[in-house]
């Protein structure tokens, strides 16, 4: 063991080697990590980032190529699942500290980690995963693509000798295949050109507007040697902070000063830009109502939702504030719609979206942290203070009161709860609203239980709010993974339905229990596709809304036990069916993961919405179809 010490501290020998080898020795994995975290201080190879601006050249396989400009451009997390082609890449990771593994047990998991990761760090997520597992990842890369998450999906390619032949496990034109969701993609051409290849996809991915990319890495590159340039990430990052045309900004400032009614909406750019005390700034010099996001295709809640501002979800027709003359759009890609007779000033990180199909009068593309930085400066410069603060008392007094008597009506109901022994959705928001740290990242991606959402607080000091625009579901248990990991110091829960828990299945319970990973996971259980039927029966109100019957949303016989799944998989839990055991299993969960461990809740809510109380389903035994039994 001396010796073992010895060239840990001397020779720079790897950190898990060195566990490895005092696991060799008869230590337990707790006191070999334990001697590592003592010693790792005094060893001559920490895992110390390159000095800003630093090149260096590096001599190696393809495989260890790609690590070491991974590590130089600070990626410090590789989500995974091997193959075979790809194990270049994971042999040079054995002696590279400065890089943490996880691995998915689904291609899905793994990439809704790394989006998961990219939304709370605002760094790209990085995946590996086998070229014949792409395309399970593929469902979770369309939301980090409609969303703008910076996810850099990596498959080691066939050798190029061979491409083409029509091989077992390969097929032609895999980069067409994720063509339309990724923002680029490409094949590395030779060993020496693996690092500049990684560069251009960290660049591409991050650059906004921000999203998916794809890399094959041939393995015949990977398996080679070469010579080539690594570079820290300030030499090719481009930071996209863009000032606003002052001009333009000036002209906004002016239509928004002589605005009667002004309405501002915003969207997950601000989230994207960190603008969010900034936003609520300008609100509060206008006095201006902020309109958030509807239920689908954003991701995030980027004000205050308790503000007295916050009038709730923008709607082409608005009951509040009435009619609208000047629309103020932050970064919001759904809400340039101008209601009839108002003037559209639209700010927007995204170019490509911006005016893409309404009109916009205004149109300003900017970082939205410095638009709206400027736009207060261009406000202020324009009136003074005392006008500006007359203007804003004027505005606000009737938001105050609409969102005052909003605010009484959410009371009521949190109020007339009851105590009634079926789980209502509202009762659950009460006790999740109780029990959850403010600091908490709600990870969601539960489709009936949105209906919690304005029952409780998030946004500015309140919890964060992370859903997939899109709504592929299965992605939150994983999603909360790559969450904690970029934030450990923050509460994190995860809250699905049924149906999604089942679309990620369990696997992202794997990861929770492998890594120790301290989530809460909550499945709001209603046995059924339950929105899916509401919108079934509502919209298409066909032949089952007539007949009252569901040929396709019931989920229950087999009734899943989500808990015993997760014991299954490593992870404690239990099943609550009654309000009165919500408190206590909430704090048990919380409890756990105090002590670092993850905690599944299976939440058996009353099932409400049209043609949710059936259990009706079309019976079909496969047995039956037999005329032998076998
Ligand atoms: C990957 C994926 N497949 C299918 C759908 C279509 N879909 C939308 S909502 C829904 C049902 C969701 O059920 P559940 O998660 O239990 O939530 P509930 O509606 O019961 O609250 C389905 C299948 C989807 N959004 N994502």
């Amino acid at each position: 063991m001396k010796e073992l010490i010895r060239q840990f501290l001397d020779e720079g020998l790897s950190r898990r080697r060195f566990m490895a080898g005092l696991s060799l020795a008869g230590l337990s994995t707790v006191a070999a990590r334990s001697m590592a975290q003592t010693l790792t201080p005094f060893s001559n190879k920490p895992a110390v980032p390159p000095p800003v601006g630093s090149m260096r050249s590096v001599t190696g396989t393809g495989g260890t190529l790609f690590v070491q400009q991974l590590k130089d451009a600070g990626v410090q997390y590789v989500f995974f699942n091997p193959s075979t082609g790809d194990s270049p890449i994971f042999d040079a990771m054995v002696d590279e500290p400065g890089i943490q593994l996880i691995k998915g047990v689904q291609e899905g998991a793994v990439a809704a980690m790394a989006d998961g990761y990219a939304r709370l760090s605002g760094k790209p997520g990085v995946c590996i995963v086998a070229n014949i597992g792409l395309p399970n990842a593929m469902t979770q890369m369309v939301n980090a693509f409609k969303d703008r998450i910076p996810v850099v999906t990596v498959v080691a390619g066939f050798p190029q000798e061979t491409v083409g032949r029509e091989l077992p496990q390969e097929y032609d034109f895999q980069e067409s295949m994720v063509g339309p969701i990724t923002k680029w993609r490409w094949t590395a051409q030779a060993t020496q050109a693996i690092p500049e290849t990684t560069r251009r996809a960290l660049k591409f991915a991050t650059t906004a507007p921000a999203g998916p990319v794809f890399l094959t890495l041939p393995e015949n590159q990977l398996r080679s040697n070469a010579t080539a340039s690594i570079m820290e990430r300030s030499l090719f990052d481009v930071p996209m902070l863009i000032r606003p045309d002052a001009a333009a900004i000036e002209r906004a400032a002016r239509m928004l000063l002589e605005a009667k009614n002004p309405l501002i909406s915003v969207g997950d750019e601000i989230t994207l830009c960190h603008a969010e005390r900034e936003v609520v700034a300008l609100a509060e010099l206008l006095g201006a109502p902020v309109a958030g996001q509807g239920e689908f295709g954003v991701w995030s809640k980027p004000f205050p939702t308790q503000h007295r501002l916050y009038i709730g979800p923008r709607q082409r027709t608005m009951r509040f504030p009435g009619d609208v003359d000047v629309h103020l759009n932050l970064g919001n890609h759904y809400s340039e719609l101008a209601g009839r007779g108002a003037k559209m000033i639209s700010i927007r990180l995204d170019a490509t979206s911006l005016a893409r199909s309404e009109p916009v009068d205004l149109p300003i593309v900017a970082d939205l942290r410095l638009g709206v930085l400027d736009l207060m400066a261009a406000l202020k410069a324009l009136a003074p203070a005392a006008r500006l603060r007359q203007l804003a008392e004027s505005r606000s007094g009737r938001v105050h009161e609409y969102t005052r008597a909003a605010a009484q009506m959410r009371q009521a109901i949190v109020a007339g709860v009851g105590n009634q022994t079926a789980i209502r959705r509202e009762r659950l928001a009460v006790e999740l609203e109780a029990a959850l740290p403010r600091d908490t990242i709600y990870v969601t991606d539960c489709d009936s239980g949105k209906a919690m959402d304005p029952l409780m607080s998030f946004g500015g000091d309140d919890k964060t709010y992370v859903c997939p625009g899109p709504a592929v579901l299965g992605w939150a248990a994983a999603a909360s993974i790559g969450a904690k990991l970029a934030q450990p110091d923050r509460p994190v829960v995860a809250i699905m339905g049924d149906g999604s828990m089942m679309f990620s299945g369990p696997q992202p319970l794997w990861s929770m229990a492998r890594y120790k990973a301290p989530i809460t996971t909550i499945i709001y259980n209603n046995l059924s596709y339950n929105n899916e039927r509401n919108r079934i029966w509502t919209y298409g109100a066909g032949t089952q809304f007539k007949r009252g019957i569901d040929m396709t949303c019931y989920n229950g016989n087999p009734d899943v036990d989500f808990a015993k799944t997760a014991q299954a998989w490593g992870v404690d839990g239990e099943v609550v069916h009654e309000s009165s055991q919500l408190k206590a299993a909430l704090a048990r969960a919380l409890r756990a993961n105090v002590a670092g461990e993850p905690y599944l809740l299976d939440i058996h809510v009353e099932r409400d919405g049209i043609g949710a109380a059936l259990s009706w389903h079309p019976e079909f035994s496969i047995a039956d179809q037999r005329t032998r039994k076998v």
